[in-house]
């Protein structure tokens, strides 16, 4: 596969449609593409999914995962999937207080499932490992819509197969909206100056294959970038100020996005909703599955483009090449009309964030990362790790006690950041957050609320969001009960799984030569 990758190289290279460099195909070789991406390809924005409410009152969406094929590079054909056509799928939106129902098609010909990243939800909605669909079958979670407005996203969880599945183009943007979202003039014309951009990086084979089976420790890491499936994106603006929804949709790969004239912009939204106020800056550092908003003012008339520069995996140290610490990206051409419609200043207060208090904590728990392990244990769909009392808040104290940079997700609740090392928060981690980067030896102290969904038969995840790790056992199972009740008996026996992973798909990959 290395050999093919190098021949597409070569190819491309001769084309001018990459870095002309060195080898990139090469571990840990370090990959630039700054200059080298021929802005040729309207971006792709994701159709907002189609909706009906039901004769409850509930409001249905329709998602199915299909095989399918796309020509992201000229003149080859790679084999994808994707919800509801070839590849990602469409934007689902609600808003706070809605109840949803999805009703969800398993098309293509592995058992999978449908995680809804950054949902509370109950468990049995959450679409974690236990929540497989086979082949041909039908999974319809409903739950109500209970959080502030917030760019989440979905993207399959079946346990040992998550990177294969989000990698070949299972994912998708869900936007939930509230009252408080819409009082504020900010950007939100879907698709006009409120930007889905959901970004990946890919190995294409000479034959325009999908690469999945390169051995670098962290996982996939590609030397070309889509953009909401776009290969080479420009996107035409048309207002003063336009708010991007930047998704880091990849399995492996952390980016440092900021401008080619290093304008600064104004971050105003993470992972699980807006901050309390703007964070005026140049950069957004984000690890897989990270969300940030920003709000990026044009002038009439110009191209800028939104690039990735090297990211800090591993503060103190400049051995992070293998991990992509030293690769640069261009990402989308911003392309400004001759007139802009003018848009209101970004607001300089955004939302109240009420604090939560570790004095109020009924728990404090510690969690250490390391090889594929958490506390020492590989993942086991039969063993719950933690059991949380529902109504009650906790403080997770995580550690990254290995030479390898990991990240920490956690499914139901959104967390805030007491403290990283010992420090305050910067503005990024201010806000609430389900995905946090753990470098190298860092130490964070989270605070969550358990407020609903007890539910002793069915578990949510933790885990590293780097897919690899986490499909090789770096994840654990929570479950939150009632006071004083124990976990149920389905979880231990398995009965509550529809199928069992065979333990070999989890190992089938070469060991490293
Ligand atoms: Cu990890």
């Amino acid at each position: 596969m290395k050999a093919a990758g190098a021949g597409l190289a070569a190819a491309l290279c001769a084309a001018a449609l990459i870095s002309c460099g060195p080898l990139d195909e090469f571990a840990g070789t370090k990959v630039d593409t700054v200059g080298e991406v021929p802005f040729e390809n309207r971006l792709a924005i994701p159709p907002l999914a189609d909706s009906k409410l039901d004769s409850d009152g509930r409001r249905v969406f329709t998602l199915a995962a299909e095989p399918g094929e796309r020509e992201f590079l000229p003149g080859r054909t790679t084999d994808t999937w994707g919800f509801n056509g070839s590849y990602l799928g469409p934007t689902l939106r609600a808003e706070r207080g809605e109840r949803v129902l999805v009703d969800f098609r398993n098309g293509v010909d592995e058992a999978t499932t449908v995680h809804w990243h950054g949902m509370h939800l109950p468990a049995e909605a959450d679409g974690g490992p236990h929540q497989h669909v086979e082949p041909g079958e039908h999974w319809t979670p409903s739950w109500e819509i209970d959080q502030p407005a917030a760019t989440l996203w979905y993207h399959p969880h079946p346990h040992g197969d998550t990177e294969e599945h989000v990698y070949r183009g299972l994912a998708g943007m869900f936007i939930l909206d509230d009252d408080e979202e819409a009082g504020l003039d900010l950007p939100r014309r879907y698709g006009v100056d409120d930007i889905p951009v959901i970004v990946q990086d890919k190995r294409f084979a000479d034959d325009g294959s999908l690469v999945e089976d390169d051995r670098e420790e962290l996982g996939i890491l590609g030397d070309t970038l889509l953009v909401n499936g776009t290969y080479g994106p420009y996107l035409d603006v048309s207002s003063e100020r336009l708010r991007l929804r930047l998704l880091n949709g990849s399995t492996a790969r952390t980016y440092d996005f900021g401008f080619s004239d290093q304008r600064d912009f104004a971050l105003i939204a993470t992972d699980g909703g807006l901050l309390e106020r703007p964070d005026r800056r140049s950069r957004i550092q984000l690890s897989p599955g990270e969300r940030a908003e920003i709000v990026v003012t044009m002038k009439p008339r110009e191209r800028v483009v939104l690039r990735s520069y090297p990211p800090d995996l591993e503060p103190g140290s400049d051995s992070s090449r293998r991990d992509g610490g030293e690769d640069s990206f261009d990402v989308l051409q911003l392309r400004s009309a001759a007139e802009l419609e003018s848009s209101p200043a970004v607001p300089a207060e955004l939302v109240d964030i009420p604090e939560l208090d570790p004095a109020d904590a009924a728990q404090t728990r510690e969690f250490e990362l390391r090889s594929r392990r958490i506390n020492d244990e590989e993942m086991d769909m039969e063993r719950i790790d933690t059991v949380v009392s529902v109504d009650t808040t906790e403080v997770w104290e995580v550690e990254n006690g290995h030479g390898q940079p990991h990240t920490f997700h956690v499914h139901d609740v959104q967390f805030q950041v007491l403290d990283v090392d010992g420090e305050d928060p910067p503005p990024e981690l201010s806000g609430w957050k389900d995905t946090i980067p753990l470098p190298p030896g860092v130490r964070v102290r989270l605070i969550m609320r358990f407020e609903d969904y007890a539910d002793p038969d069915s578990p949510y995840m933790y885990h590293c969001h780097l897919l690899r790790h986490e499909d090789e056992g770096m994840m654990a199972q929570f479950v939150v009960v009632e006071s004083g009740e124990v976990p149920g008996e389905a979880i231990a026996s398995g009965a509550n799984r529809v199928d069992r992973m065979p333990v070999a798909r989890l190992f089938r990959r070469e060991p490293d030569s």
